[in-house]
């Protein structure tokens, strides 16, 4: 049976990296059924397309959570809604991944990096793809 993934990008903290969800989202694919496919498509905004409430996107994100095998968060754009994603993550004992891209004069929250639960890899756009081939090599037996 094949892995559910959850991919979890900033939407309403700023879209400047959507490119980057895509690509990862993308890749992603091959592993198993990204059930966030929506954070990486470049055509929402962070005003969106707001169909659902914000109780209904809440319950139906933390529903496919619950069915997730594993979460995928880019967390170098930090988002309060990503932060929350992981947290509830790791309280039902999900594999965690964090992939973070070091900026200057920043640093990625100690409650991320500090955490043991959490596996967190800096990176650098053209590393992606050998960044994920590795985890999910670990990851599936
Ligand atoms: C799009 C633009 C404005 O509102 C929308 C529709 N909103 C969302 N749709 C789907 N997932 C969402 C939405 N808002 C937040 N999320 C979830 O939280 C996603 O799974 C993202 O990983 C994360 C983004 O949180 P914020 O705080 O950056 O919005």
């Amino acid at each position: 049976m094949s892995l559910k993934i959850y991919f979890a990008g900033s939407i309403r903290a700023g879209r400047a990296d959507a490119h980057i969800y895509a690509k990862i989202v993308d890749i992603l694919k091959k592993y198993g059924s990204v059930l966030t496919e929506h954070v990486g498509n470049p055509n929402m905004t962070e005003k969106g397309d707001v169909l659902l409430t914000d109780k209904e996107i809440h319950d139906r994100d933390v529903d496919w959570l619950k069915q997730s095998d594993v979460l995928v968060a880019e967390v170098t754009q930090v988002s309060l809604g990503v932060g929350y994603e992981i947290g509830r993550a790791v309280a039902m004992g999900k594999k965690t991944l964090c992939l973070y891209r070091p900026q200057p004069d920043k640093r990625l929250s100690a409650m991320v990096r500090g955490s043991a639960d959490i596996t967190v890899v800096d990176y650098s756009e053209v590393q992606v793809e050998s960044i994920l081939e590795s985890y999910f090599k670990t990851f599936i037996r």
